[in-house]
């Protein structure tokens, strides 16, 4: 595009805001919210100019590079792909396939050709030890949601815009954006929350941009919500509130439930966590009492020590209140391209716990360990050690626990590639970089956040811009490595039929996947049938991917229950091509008993893994609290994750990688706002400066993660003269949450002192 307004989706977060671009002689001249785009109505935030910053950035990589001993030299692609092949096929040969390793990062998500590409490239790799972000993220909402519901990626969603009352426990949407839960412009909305007469309580152990707004705010101690929700239901069953309405004959083992909660009256806990018995009371009778309520959890619950039984909970009360499946409670969503759906259709509904790690023995999650357990897995030797390692997307040194430790593992490598465009924290222990193109060179159509968000959408964008000559995309990337170690593998030559499976992919690429995907699907133009033309070279794809794989649904899909049936019909590429602001869906309907996955299609309340762990949580409630200072993380709407502080419009500004402290506690320790501080773990310790706050509750400190770029040998200028330190070289990486194997990033204790430089320091 030359001269134009050009339309499409924000990748960055998962508000999915709609972005118009304006383009003049082939330069982006601004980016603006577009008015336009049903789900966001113009709104955007500050992060959306790191669209143009990163097109833009000069030190992006744009081909793929190679480290020598004259140090990193350009490649070209076919040589890159086969060095990787080669390498990585000799290693899987001379130890076995678990020796490869793989890691993918957060943005995947946000990119559907990355994602269709996956399964194939994992398939190639054939390695068990495959981890991702979701063991430090949302993994205890999946698990909750199989579980209960019998399928991983069915969550309940807050149904926003209609609700009474809100209740936030572990989010700070005001500054995410929002998390499984894409709702661009929570502000206005939130707004338009009080306008109607309802209300937003927040409980979380800062008071967050989101807690600043509320109209009820409690403090709580971090890694304590399991026993504040425990005494939620404890006080639903006690007062006689249980009324989960239409759902109810869906329910099993509401007694069971009833019989866990018992020990846990309000009065039992208010000491461990900070919130008197009657605000306790308060809450649950507040949430039963309002009929059109949802109660909402993300990082601040599910990646803690009882991450797994507090998000549970929180299922649990939506669903004793009456408000799972109900106008503005918490809803399943019906995207248009119905991953739920289709996965469910090929028996691929997640699974978890079916096989244990080598060296910690810790649970598998739909087939990844957790991330906490990645430098063990290379650092300990034995048969099954990784000794080859590739990332895709993204940047663990930063963003798992003890990225210090990851580092030396990923030293200790024979070999490693890194999918990413730049030469960062993780991707500098690569012997090879591929970067693919950026997000305004590709099509965009959110596979995932359609599923979570708080209205039924649906938009696809073209490329802005023609890929950079000789760039591949992800997915280019992903099904030629797949390709060539496939090739490799089999000796040499795959039989007729996969290769030509194999350049059909690749011929095609992911978006008439899609375009077959919208169409079969609920909204779609031909529900049930595939177009007889494609169907040939579908099936020879198809034979690509393993039996259970979601696609294989599209072979059977027919318009699979009453509710698909009533939708309005006419979906496909074209006619989202032909709405480039998006297709509003609806807003979020009941979908039960239909939109249920268990065995027995009912609701299961008290899945026996978390009663047991009920335990655990009682031994918590016996140990009588400590009052050692405890460590919670930070998220800023000008930043994201590790990889946006390469822009300068960004990172501008005072200093955001502080360590937020209560004045008591500061005045204890003699710190002052401004001060650097010494914030230890064990044997590790980082440096930062202090920001005195009384928004933060006595005895916790809060330190943003994705900082720490002052590593040698990377080469993004801006972040690092913007380093900050890194939050997860301090964290312990044998911190997980036992139920569901997720990192403890939240709640460790840590010691503070004034930092002295070496000079100043007085002899011991
Ligand atoms: N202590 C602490 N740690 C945390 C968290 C926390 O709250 N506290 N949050 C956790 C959460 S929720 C998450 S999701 C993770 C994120 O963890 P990661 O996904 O590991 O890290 P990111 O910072 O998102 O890094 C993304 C990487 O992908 C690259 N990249 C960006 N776009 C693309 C693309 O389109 N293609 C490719 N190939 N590469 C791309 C970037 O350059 C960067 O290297 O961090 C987790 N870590
Ligand atoms: N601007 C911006 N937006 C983002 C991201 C980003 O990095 N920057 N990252 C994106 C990603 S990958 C994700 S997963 C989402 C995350 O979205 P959110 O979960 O909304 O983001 P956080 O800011 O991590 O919110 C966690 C909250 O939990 C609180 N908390 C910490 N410990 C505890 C505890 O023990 N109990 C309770 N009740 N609360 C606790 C923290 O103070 C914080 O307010 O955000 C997404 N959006
Ligand atoms: S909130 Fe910001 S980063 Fe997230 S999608 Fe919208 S514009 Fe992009
Ligand atoms: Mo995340």
């Amino acid at each position: 595009m030359n001269n134009g307004t050009h339309y499409r989706t924000c990748h960055l977060c998962e508000a999915m805001c709609g972005v118009a671009i304006d383009v003049r002689d082939g330069r982006i001249t601004r980016i603006r919210g577009d008015e336009q785009d049903p789900l966001s109505r113009g709104h955007i935030c500050p992060k959306a100019v790191a669209l143009q910053d990163l097109h833009q950035d000069p030190e992006r990589l744009r081909t793929p590079i190679r480290r020598t001993d004259k140090g990193w030299q350009p490649i070209t692609w076919d040589d890159a792909f086969d060095l990787a092949a080669q390498r990585l096929d000799a290693i899987r040969r001379q130890h076995g396939r678990n020796s490869l390793g793989v890691y993918l990062g957060n943005p995947n998500v946000h990119n559907h050709g990355a994602m269709i590409a996956m399964t194939p490239f994992l398939r190639a790799l054939g390695t068990r030890n495959r981890f991702s972000a979701t063991s430090n993220d949302q993994l205890p909402h999946m698990l909750a949601s199989l579980e209960m519901f019998g399928h991983q990626i069915l969550l309940p969603i807050p149904d926003l815009d209609h609700t009474d009352v809100l209740i936030c426990i572990g989010a700070n949407p005001v500054a995410s954006n929002g998390s499984l839960m894409t709702v661009p412009d929570i502000r206005r909305r939130l707004n338009a929350l009080r306008e109607r007469g309802g209300k937003l309580v927040v409980i979380d152990p800062r008071r967050t941009e989101t807690g600043q707004r509320a109209d009820e705010f409690h403090f709580i101690r971090p890694g304590t919500d399991a026993l504040l929700l425990m005494a939620m239901v404890h006080t639903l069953f006690a007062e006689n509130r249980v009324e989960p309405g239409p759902v109810e004959p869906l329910l099993r083992d509401l007694e069971l439930l009833r019989l866990a909660a018992l020990p846990y009256a309000p009065e039992a806990v208010a000491a461990h966590t900070g919130l008197a018995a009657d605000s306790i009371r308060g809450l649950a009778r507040q949430l039963a009492g309002t009929r059109k309520a949802a109660l909402y959890s993300r990082m601040g619950t599910s990646t803690q020590a009882f991450g797994g039984l507090a998000t549970w909970l929180v299922y649990c009360l939506n669903i004793l209140t009456g408000k799972l499946d109900a106008v503005g409670g918490v809803r399943f969503t019906q995207p248009a391209i119905d991953l739920v759906a289709l996965g469910a259709l090929a028996g691929q509904n997640g699974h978890f716990d079916t096989r244990r790690s080598r060296v910690r023995g810790l649970p598998e999650f739909s087939g990844e360990y957790p991330a906490s357990t990645m430098a063990d897995e290379m650092l300990t030797p034995g048969d099954g050690q990784i000794r080859a390692f590739v990332t895709v997307a993204g940047n663990p040194v930063l963003s798992s626990p003890n990225g210090r430790r990851l580092e030396q593992a990923l030293e200790g490598l024979e070999f490693m590639v890194s999918v990413d465009y730049y030469l960062n924290e993780t991707s500098r222990h690569a012997d090879l970089i591929l970067p693919p193109t950026t997000a305004l060179e590709r099509s965009h159509y959110d596979l995932i956040f359609s599923l979570f968000a708080i209205r039924n959408v649906a938009k696809f964008s073209d490329p802005l811009f023609p890929p950079a000559p000789d760039q591949r995309h992800d997915w280019q990337i992903l099904l030629e490595l797949a390709h060539r170690l496939e090739t490799r593998r089999a000796g040499g030559r795959l039989p007729l039929r996969s290769e030509l499976g194999w350049r059909a992919f690749k011929r095609l690429g992911p978006d008439p996947l899609l375009d077959l995907l919208l169409r079969t699907g609920p909204y779609g133009t031909a529900p049930g049938r595939l177009r007889p033309l494609v169907q040939p070279a579908v099936d020879l794809i198809l034979d690509l991917l393993p039996e259970r794989h979601p696609l294989h649904g599209l072979a059977m899909l027919s318009p699979v229950n009453r509710r698909w049936q009533a939708l309005p019909k006419g979906l496909s590429l074209t006619a989202l091509r032909d709405h480039p602001h998006g297709v509003d869906l609806g807003s979020l309907q009941a979908t039960l008993p239909e939109r249920l996955f268990t065995r027995d299609g009912r609701i299961h309340l008290a899945p026996r893994r978390y009663l047991r762990d009920v335990e655990r949580l009682y031994s918590l409630l016996a140990t009588p609290p400590t009052d050692d200072l405890r460590v919670i993380g930070r998220r800023h709407v000008r930043s994201n994750n590790s990889w946006l502080h390469n822009s300068r419009r960004l990172v501008k500004g005072k200093d955001r990688c502080t360590l937020m402290i209560h004045p008591q506690d500061a005045a204890r320790l003699g710190l002052q706002t401004g001060d650097p501080a010494q914030v230890s773990s064990g044997e590790r310790h980082i440096v930062l400066p202090v920001e005195v706050t009384g928004d933060i509750m006595p005895g916790v400190v809060s330190i943003p993660h994705g900082w720490g770029h002052n590593r040698p040998g990377t080469e993004q200028t801006v972040a690092a003269a913007h380093a900050g330190a890194s939050l997860n070289d301090l964290l312990s990486d044998e911190a997980v949450d036992p139920l569901s194997g997720t990192s403890v990033l939240n709640g460790q204790p840590v010691t503070v002192k004034v930092w002295l430089p070496a000079r100043q320091r007085q002899p011991a």
